[in-house]
C-alpha cells in the first residue's frame, strides 16, 4: 500500500495491518522491512560474526605528537574459502577519563586517506580534528573487505564465505553488504576495548560508503548514530521520482554493489516493495544524520532530505519528532531535530571539514553525548 506521495507506507505491513505501536514496529514491521531490503536490494550475508574472528592489536602510545594512542587492530577470520584480514585503525585521544565515544569511518577512497603515520592528512578523514573534539577516530578500508570491482564475487569476503549449491542466488550479498558486514566486525572489536564506549559509536560513510553506513546502521543496532554523507541512489535518496542517478544507472555502472534481484527494478521503481525512507526508519529510535551538497545533483539532495521526512512517522511512534516541520534548508543552515539531523553544503560531491564539524556538533548535542 502506498502513501499520498506514492511511497510504500512505512507503517503498514505487507499483510495490510496498520502499525500503531513500538511493539508492532519492532516485532513485525522492522524485521519485515530488513528482510525486503535483503531480498531485493543489498543481499543476504551468509554469516554474521564468524566463530573464527580474532583481534591482534599493536599499540603505539604518543602518536600524533602525543595527542593520541594509536591502535592497529588486525581483524582475522576464516571461512570455507580461506582466510581474510581487515585492519582497523584507531586514534584514541590521550589522557581521557573513562571510555570515549567513537566515529567509525568506512573509507572508500585510497588507503592513504587513512595513513596511520599522518604524513598524508586528508580532509576526507580529518582524524586530528576528530580527536581534538574528544572522540576516538576509527577507520577501515573497504577494499580489505571486498575490492570495489565487478569480479563475479570471487574475491574478498564473498570468496571466503560464499558456498552455494549451484548458481549464486539472486538474493546473495553483494559489495555494499560486504562492506556493511565489515563495519559490524569493527564494532565487534570496539566492544572489547575498555578505552572506548561501544554504546556511543557513530558509523560514517561518504557516497558508496554512505550507502554502506546506512545498511550497516539499519541492521546493527549497536550503532548509536548513523551518518550518511551524499549517499544518493540506494543510499539516503528515495528511488521513486529520483533525479540524477537512477536504479538502472547504478546497476549498469556498478553491477556488483547490489544483489541480482535489484536488477529487475531497473526502470521499475514503483514495483519495489521498499523505498529508502524505510531504511532510515529501520535505524529508529537511534540517531541519524544525512548530509548533501548543492552541486551533487547526481545524488539528488532534495530526495535525500525527503527520506528523512518520510521516515519521521516511525520516530514519532517512539516519541521523537524527527526534523519536525522543517522544509528543505538553505546551504550551510543545518537542521537539528529530535534524533535526526540534516545539512546541505555548498559545493561539490565530497566529504569536507565542514561536513565533519556538523557531524560532531550533532554528536555533541545528543547523539554521542556523555552523561
Ligand atoms: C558514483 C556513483 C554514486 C556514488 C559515487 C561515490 O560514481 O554513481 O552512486 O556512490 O560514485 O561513491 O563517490
Amino acid at each position: 500500500m502506498t502513501n499520498e506521495r506514492g511511497l510504500p507506507d512505512v507503517l503498514r505491513g505487507l499483510n495490510g495491518n496498520a502499525i500503531e505501536t513500538v511493539e508492532a514496529w519492532r516485532s513485525a514491521r522492522r524485521p519485515e522491512i530488513l528482510e525486503l531490503f535483503r531480498t531485493h536490494v543489498y543481499g543476504r550475508a551468509p554469516v554474521g560474526r564468524p566463530a573464527s574472528l580474532t583481534f591482534e592489536t599493536v599499540v603505539t602510545p604518543g602518536a600524533m605528537n602525543g595527542a593520541v594512542v594509536r591502535k592497529q587492530v588486525d581483524m582475522r577470520f576464516e571461512g570455507p574459502g580461506g582466510t581474510g584480514k581487515i585492519r582497523l585503525l584507531l586514534f584514541i585521544p590521550s589522557g581521557q577519563k573513562g571510555p570515549v565515544p567513537v566515529f567509525l569511518f568506512i573509507n572508500n577512497r585510497e588507503a592513504l586517506t587513512t595513513d596511520p603515520d599522518r604524513r598524508a592528512a586528508a580532509a576526507f578523514w580529518p582524524a586530528e580534528r576528530i580527536v581534538a573534539r574528544g572522540y576516538a577516530a576509527a577507520a577501515f578500508d573497504v577494499e580489505e573487505a571486498d575490492p570495489d570491482v565487478d569480479d563475479g564475487f570471487k574475491d574478498g569476503v564473498h570468496g571466503i564465505f560464499d558456498r552455494y549449491d549451484g548458481e549464486r542466488p539472486q538474493d546473495a550479498w553483494a559489495t555494499i553488504a560486504a562492506w556493511a558486514w565489515a563495519a559490524s566486525r569493527a564494532m565487534d572489536y570496539l566492544e572489547t576495548d575498555a578505552d572506548l564506549d561501544a554504546g556511543r559509536v557513530a558509523v560514517v560513510g561518504h557516497s558508496r560508503g554512505g550507502k554502506t553506513a546506512l545498511w550497516a546502521g539499519a541492521l546493527d543496532e549497536r550503532f548509536a548514530l548513523v551518518v550518511s554523507n551524499e549517499s544518493g541512489s540506494t543510499g539516503a535518496a528515495l528511488s521513486r521520482g529520483k533525479r540524477g542517478e537512477t536504479i538502472q544507472a547504478i546497476n549498469d555502472q556498478f553491477p556488483h554493489w547490489f544483489n541480482g534481484n535489484y536488477k529487475s527494478f531497473n526502470g521499475r521503481e514503483d514495483a519495489l516493495p521498499v523505498d529508502q525512507h524505510m531504511l532510515i526508519a529501520a535505524i529508529a529510535p537511534r540517531y541519524v544524520y544525512v548530509a548533501s551538497a548543492v552541486q551533487d545533483q547526481w545524488a539528488d539532495p532534495a530526495s535525500e532530505f525527503a527520506s528523512l521526512v518520510e521516515a519521521a512517522p516511525v520516530y514519532r511512534l517512539y516519541g521523537y519528532n524527527g526534523l519536525g516541520e522543517s522544509s528543505f534548508p538553505a546551504p550551510e543552515s543545518p537542521l537539528i531535530g529530535e534524533r535526526m539531523g540534516y545539512h546541505l553544503r555548498s559545493g561539490v560531491h565530497d566529504l569536507t571539514d565542514y561536513d565533519w564539524d556538523r557531524f560532531m556538533d550533532f554528536a555533541d548535542a545528543g547523539a554521542l553525548k556523555r552523561f
